[in-house]
């Protein structure tokens, strides 16, 4: 009798301590994306321990969702990547059941989203924004005269210009997908093209600036440009913002701006998805729900100066953040704004060619 109990006891604290192991979501997100406390207070609202890891490219995560057994959970590839992952079967659907914060999210924003995942069948938006340029005003004012307008690709894509610029360090994101389009937009071709010629003449063009660029890297920019280290990046418009923050906070005198060229730039989403595979489905999903919370999401948004697709988060957005056009495009800007086109195998193979050999000459 006393043995059967005390078998009975230890089955349950095994059973239970695996339980108290399993009770975890693993998330892959890129870097500095989320608010310092959110998974902390995840933590505390659902007992879940959050296993979090970073990455900076979307295809280093595609990599990871088209091989599987990634282990993840959560993770938040950008909306065209999305669309091609789903299609090679990376995604399970949500469970809408379990996700009543849907509730929360802006209508039209998502209408845009299902355009890359019908219904919103597999994902629901984290971050939104658009990449641009990041600038030192200082050092551009120094180089190019105080009255020189940033309001153009010029910056980097005219080679009289940047040129002017390679000494206090040019950057581009590591992002062929983003970058090649900009450059073809530059000159006038559909930044949307598939065409093989099209993207040559991106490249030739990005070639004829390679000798002034410092580095292709899509997250080192945020701190170099912060500290003064570098003074034109292509980025990401809440990265540009954060390295403006982080150099009002350390008050050394560097002042960064962001701008949306006029000649327009792409506006992406990045969203929420949860890989077919997902060792633990449930709590992704209890993950996904907590994040579209209202107020997390606000928080969010209020630490990493992205757009977020949250409506009811956004009485709690912070005005300044509200009211910057370089993180809510107006309505003139918006209307230059691309969309990023979902690239077949072909499309990509050319792609990748072309931007190893922008990168290393080759
Ligand atoms: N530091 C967070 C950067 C998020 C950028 N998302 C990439 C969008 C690519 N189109």
């Amino acid at each position: 009798m006393k043995r059967t109990l005390l078998l009975a006891t230890v089955a349950t604290v095994v059973a239970g301590s695996a339980i108290a192991q399993d009770n975890v979501v693993n998330v892959y997100n890129w870097s500095d994306y989320i608010a310092e406390d959110t998974i902390e207070k995840f933590e505390a609202a659902t007992g879940i321990k959050v296993v979090y890891d970073v990455f900076d490219s979307n295809e280093v995560l595609e990599a990871k969702m088209l091989t599987g057994s990634s282990g993840y959970d959560v993770v938040v590839p950008t909306s065209d990547f999305l669309q091609r992952q789903i299609a090679a079967g990376a995604y399970q659907p949500l469970d809408k059941s379990k996700l009543p914060n849907l509730a929360n999210m802006d209508a039209d924003l998502m209408a845009g989203a299902a355009v890359y995942d019908a219904d919103n069948e597999y994902a629901t938006i984290y971050m939104w924004g658009t990449t641009g340029i990041g600038y030192n005003v200082g050092a551009i004012a120094e180089r190019l005269g105080e009255d020189y307008e940033v309001n153009s690709w010029d910056l980097v894509f005219n080679p009289e210009i940047v040129s002017k610029l390679a000494d206090c360090g040019v950057t581009m994101l590591d992002a062929p997908t983003e970058i090649l389009p900009a450059a073809m937009n530059y000159l006038g071709l559909d930044p949307r093209s598939t065409n093989k010629a099209d993207f040559e003449a991106g490249a030739a063009l990005l070639e004829s600036v390679r000798p002034h660029v410092r580095y292709f890297h899509s997250s080192q920019y945020i701190n170099d440009l912060a500290n003064g280290d570098v003074c034109v990046s292509v980025g990401w418009s809440g990265d540009v913002f954060q390295a403006l923050y982080r150099a009002e906070e350390s008050e050394n005198g560097v002042e960064i701006g962001y701008v949306i060229p006029d000649e327009g730039a792409l506006q992406w989403f990045d969203m929420l998805a949860i890989p077919v595979d997902a060792p633990h489905s449930d709590n992704a999903h209890t993950f996904i729900n907590f994040i579209m919370d209202a107020q997390i999401t606000a928080d969010i948004t209020n630490y990493v100066w992205y757009a977020n697709g949250n409506a009811a988060s956004m009485p709690m957005v912070d005005p300044e953040i509200t009211s910057d056009p370089g993180i809510f495009p107006t309505e003139a800007a918006s209307a230059k704004l691309w969309s990023s086109k979902v690239y077949d195998a072909r499309t990509d193979r050319v792609v990748t060619r072309l931007w190893t050999k922008v990168k290393t000459g080759q």
